[in-house]
């Protein structure tokens, strides 16, 4: 058989440390890898994408500041970017990560360039519906941009849920799950980390993420608060966000200052992790869960909540603790015995391990990407021209006198 044709991608995307924008970064290197030309569109350069990557490129997106915008009208200069790019270098798909705005400057895009039709592909994240999504400013253009996109994936089957419940969607939302890889996320040499975190030989618990709301920090620090008063341990603390100074205020009243490091946004996260002895997630809800999953690929457990997409990555009582948001009691007493039970915490490190090498390869997500692609390619697409031009016209569609 022949081998397939490689295809030209492009990628929009957020360049920053949330999850989102580290799966389309991973993703796009791994597409790039395997043959493919890849096209990043973004505002900055994506946190995870090298300095140079045969076949990878990157294009910014600029926006112009002018006396009359409070606020500069982004989506619209990033339909001009994807434009642009595409009559470029002929683009056969483009898939955005994260539906706001960038589903709509996609559908944009390739209406205004109907003599080159372009496939798009919607790739749903979290917040994109479960929160901001579904605010009434932008509730109703998202929905409509995934109505009108020609594929739309989500990265787990509740965010499929939600996506279906919000939107009220009736066409097919395929779930292609994060990934993560397990060769660099890896358990490992960890002494020179565990030094300057640990100096005193304390036990490490850790978190990771953008600090918002969402992820519910005051359980976490109530969590470490409860865990102290019987171990001594620190709490290391990756990443930042609208959160952080109330996370300090709470660490400061608990007298805890001593005992935290705010380590802030980190390159190599991994190697981070890997000091680890204990992972916390106590989020409202994450649609996956992506740090969580770094960390077991890491070999550290993790004690998260239940209810939204981490049921679908961490086994309750196996490759992790899945506890009902708000119950900080149940965690703490579980992150004490974990923590003053080394053969049980290794034991559940090991079985954290095993599921993500087992169900959340870096290799084989891609591939499945790689297959949806080719799918969509060969399909007679749904939604707007040209995606399917078979398509009776709407009445909204209809010229006018068109009867
Ligand atoms: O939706 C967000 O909060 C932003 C997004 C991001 O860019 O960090 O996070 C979401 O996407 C990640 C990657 O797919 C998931 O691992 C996170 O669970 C998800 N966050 C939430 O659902 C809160």
């Amino acid at each position: 058989m022949a081998p397939s044709p490689a295809l030209r991608i492009g990628i929009v995307c957020y360049p920053t440390h949330g999850g989102s924008g580290v799966v389309a970064t991973e993703l796009g290197l791994g597409l790039a890898e395997r043959g493919h030309e890849v096209h990043f569109i973004a505002y900055d350069t994506p946190v995870r994408l090298p300095h140079f990557a045969p076949r990878v490129h990157l294009h910014e997106v600029e926006v112009r500041p002018y006396p009359l915008f409070r606020h500069p009208p982004y989506t619209l200069a990033l339909t001009s970017k994807i434009v642009d790019v595409h009559e470029r270098f002929h683009l056969d798909l483009v898939h955005s990560h994260y539906a706001v705005p960038h589903a709509v400057s996609v559908y944009l895009a390739r209406e205004m360039v109907p003599e080159r039709p372009l496939r798009v592909i919607t790739t749903l994240h979290g917040t994109d519906i479960t929160l901001i999504g579904m605010d009434p400013s932008y509730q109703r253009v998202t929905c409509h941009a995934l109505e009108r996109s020609c594929a739309v994936t989500a990265v787990s089957q509740f965010l499929r849920r939600r996506a279906i419940e919000e939107c009220g969607c009736s066409y097919p939302i395929e779930v292609i799950p994060n990934f993560v890889d397990t060769t660099r996320f890896a358990p490992g040499d960890a002494a020179g980390p565990r030094a300057t975190l640990a100096p005193g030989g304390e036990l490490l618990i850790g978190h990771l993420s953008n600090f918002r709301e969402v992820k519910r920090l005051p359980d976490l620090v109530e969590v470490f608060r409860i865990v102290r008063e019987s171990v001594p341990a620190r709490l290391v603390l990756v990443g930042d966000g609208p959160e952080m100074a109330r996370v300090e205020r709470l660490v400061d009243r608990h007298g805890l200052r001593d005992h935290v490091v705010f380590a802030g946004f980190q390159d190599a996260v991994e190697e981070l992790l890997r000091a680890l002895d204990l992972f916390i997630l106590p989020s409202e809800h994450e649609s996956f869960g992506l740090a969580a999953l770094e960390a077991m690929a890491c070999a550290v457990p993790v004690i998260a909540t239940g209810g939204s997409g981490l049921d679908e990555v961490i086994q309750d009582g196996v490759s992790g603790l899945l506890f009902p948001v708000g119950d900080v009691r149940a965690m703490a007493s579980h992150a004490v015995r974990l923590l003053t039970d080394a053969p049980a915490r290794r034991a559940m490190g090991a079985s954290a391990r095993g599921r993500a090498v087992e169900a959340f390869p870096r290799a084989r997500i891609i591939t499945q990407y790689e297959e949806f692609y080719r799918r969509v390619l060969a399909s007679p697409a749904r939604a707007s021209p040209p995606c399917d031009a078979t398509r009776p016209l709407s009445p909204i569609d209809r010229p006018p006198g068109a009867g």
